[in-house]
């Protein structure tokens, strides 16, 4: 009995020569397994000896025209493999033929030469940059060769740039063109101060000029001064700026005054104690006093010095003195311990001492 399930199949094979059918031709088999059945197809495609083997016989003594059936059968039937492929192999079914791929190259456009540019990379090997320029392409290296060398390149970009900031109005320009003015204008006053300050000089340079001559005029002044204030006549000595002279020539009052005047000067007039002191070296006399210029002729008791000057606070008068003896003693002499005694103008002969201003005669 056939299973009902295996009649689809049961046709299809017997379209086939198996070789496993045809070794039993007329034979119908009751059932066959669904493997062997794929098996046999697998078979079909490829003359495998070992499926002619199962025939009872060796591949040597295979009969032909089984062989030649199986060849046949297999040419009309579509492989398995390729029955749900399209009429075009797949992508990834090898290629046999070399030259099948060739015609499809030439064929189809091809992905490789469709993006080679018109000009070669610039990273394209040399070999294929040199083909294209010898051959069919104009040289793209002469036009693109500036009429400059590289090496002016940076130059050219400067003038670029200067032309631009000739061209466009440029905030920085204009500023520094400010500043240039500024400072153009703080020159100028820079060079107006400096003139007033070489004026100013100038005129500090007289005036120190001037002055320097006024200071040698000063000095020569004080230096003549000097040696005037030192200057006493002969035999006379300076005593802070006086100049002093004891005569021992035995003379009373008006005539010792009258020598003291040949000399430009007056009897002395010791108005402080130093100055007396100083006058009592000037005398050697033990003997005689000498005269001073002082008196009381004007007003008895009110004495007073020859220049008409009062005798002031100061007074060495000897004790008791100035007695005005016998009512008749209106002159000053000194005695011994630079003493003062009032005494007869003309009744007596005295010594005297002149004092003179320096630089007189
Ligand atoms: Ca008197
Ligand atoms: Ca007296």
């Amino acid at each position: 009995m056939r299973r009902p399930e295996c009649y689809g199949r049961e046709d299809a094979a017997t379209r086939i020569p198996n070789p496993m059918y045809a070794s039993n031709a007329g034979t119908t088999p009751m059932w066959q397994p669904q493997s062997l059945r794929s098996l046999a197809d697998a078979a079909a495609k490829i003359p495998n000896p070992m499926y002619a083997s199962h025939e009872g016989a060796t591949r040597m003594r295979q009969p032909l025209p089984s062989w030649r059936s199986l060849a046949n059968a297999d040419v009309k039937m579509l492989n398995p493999m390729y029955a749900s492929s399209s009429a075009n192999p797949p992508m990834d079914q090898p290629k046999t033929d070399y030259q099948a791929r060739a015609n499809d190259d030439e064929n189809t456009p091809d992905a490789t030469y469709a993006n080679i540019p018109d000009d070669p990379p610039m990273d394209q090997p040399q070999t294929d940059y040199h083909a294209n320029v010898d051959e069919n392409m104009p040289d793209a290296t002469p036009a693109s060769v500036p009429d400059d060398p590289p090496m002016d390149q940076p130059q050219t970009d400067y003038q670029a740039r200067a032309n631009d900031d000739e061209n466009k109005p440029d905030g920085t320009h204009a500023s520094i063109q400010d500043d240039i003015r500024q400072l153009s204008t703080a020159v100028d006053a820079f060079t107006r101060d400096q003139d007033d300050m070489s004026a100013t000089v100038d005129a500090l340079k007289r005036g120190l000029d001037n002055e320097r001559n006024r200071t040698i005029a000063l000095e020569q002044r004080l230096h003549q001064i000097e040696k005037t204030l030192t200057s006493c006549p002969e035999g006379y000595t300076i005593w802070r700026y006086i100049c002093y002279k004891a005569f021992y020539t035995l003379k009373n009052f008006d005539d010792a005054a009258a020598t003291c005047r040949v000399d430009g000067g007056t009897l002395a007039m010791p108005r402080d104690a130093d100055t007396n002191t100083f006058l009592a070296s000037l005398e050697k006399s033990k003997t005689h006093g000498f005269w001073i210029g002082l008196h009381d002729r004007r007003e008895e008791g009110k004495f007073e010095w020859v220049d008409g000057s009062a005798l002031g606070s100061y007074s060495s008068w000897a004790p008791g003195e100035p007695n005005d003896h016998n009512e008749d003693e209106d002159c000053a002499a000194t005695w011994e311990d630079q003493v003062w005694n009032d005494a007869h103008c003309s009744g007596l002969q005295m010594n005297f001492i002149c004092q003179t201003a320096p630089g007189c005669p």
